[in-house]
């Protein structure tokens, strides 16, 4: 398909526009940051296809109370101008904020139930999104991205994320060495990752891709999770864990820079030259329900 004339003499990315940071994984997948890709570009080439992104949030017990910047800010930052299913998974619909979306853009609440543990709460969202998947978004979507509710959006996050299994960097581990990364390192359990292995260490609170390939990637996470359970073992990290493992078996053909996972309190680090989508300072002993 060719781009519209206007855009086919736009200046070409040159590569690597910048020099302080690496553009590609070691299997060729692109690792994308600020001044990596056009926009323009690609958003003359993605419009055309109509496409439906799924975004799965989970708000269950106290993090109710972040739905409402979450979304304010998605509206003005995530995927603008395509149509956006939210899939809001809580235990308190009716605390679920009215917030004004923009055309093609819907919020679909799912009733889960509570839980006492944080670790369960965070970790069944594996098979939650995998039967998401299977029981009513196939057909209804394109792509599919699950996020962390307990953030905002600051920047420009869009169709460069998208793709075929998209995996998103850390921003504690980015700067370290794998035998430094918090891989579940106990053999026993099902995300073991011995010592010497290892890519990067993923965040559990951005992943996606199109939705065969992430129904297969939540499918084995929630799997592998329960046989630990199973087993009385739970991974280090719970789902983070299990989905550290699978990408580094299952590579990802995509790669989502940190500043698509910042934390407000990570403070600022000269490489990262916006943060577009981050988890905001909190009291966890105020909010988790253990
Ligand atoms: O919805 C909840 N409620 C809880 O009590 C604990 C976690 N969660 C969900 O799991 C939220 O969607 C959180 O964003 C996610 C786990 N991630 C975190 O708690 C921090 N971002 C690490």
């Amino acid at each position: 398909m060719l781009a519209p004339e206007g855009l086919l003499y736009t200046q070409p990315t040159v590569f690597p526009s910048r020099t302080d940071v690496v553009f590609a994984s070691p299997w060729l997948a692109p690792i994308v940051w600020e001044g990596s890709f056009n926009i323009a570009l690609l958003d003359s080439i993605y419009k055309p296809m109509n496409l439906t992104i799924a975004t799965t949030v989970f708000a269950v017990g106290k993090y109710v109370a972040f739905l409402k910047d979450f979304l304010e800010t998605a509206e003005i930052h995530y995927m603008v101008g395509y149509k956006v299913d939210y899939y809001i998974f809580t235990d308190r619909p009716g605390d679920v904020p009215n917030v004004t979306l923009a055309e093609g853009r819907r919020v679909r609440v799912m009733k889960v139930p509570s839980s006492n543990r944080w670790q369960e709460i965070s970790a069944r969202r594996m098979e939650m999104i995998q039967l998401l998947i299977e029981n009513t978004i196939r057909g209804q979507a394109d792509y599919i991205f699950c996020l962390d509710v307990d953030s905002k959006f600051h920047a420009h996050f869009g169709v460069e994320a998208l793709g075929r299994l998209v995996a998103t960097i850390h921003p504690s581990f980015w700067t370290l060495q794998r035998d430094q990364f918090t891989y579940e390192r106990r053999p026993e359990s099902r995300a073991y990752i011995p010592l010497g292995e290892g890519d990067f260490y993923y965040g559990g609170a951005v992943f996606g891709g199109l939705l065969e390939d992430v129904r297969a990637m939540t499918k084995t996470c929630s799997q592998n999770f329960e046989a630990d359970t199973a087993n009385g073992i739970e991974a280090a990290w719970q789902e983070e864990s299990h989905l550290n493992r699978y990408f580094l078996y299952n590579k990802p053909s995509k790669l989502l820079s940190p500043e698509y996972l910042w934390m407000d309190v990570a403070g600022w680090n000269k490489e990262i030259k916006l943060v577009r989508f981050s988890g905001v300072e909190k009291n966890y002993a105020e909010i988790r329900p253990n």
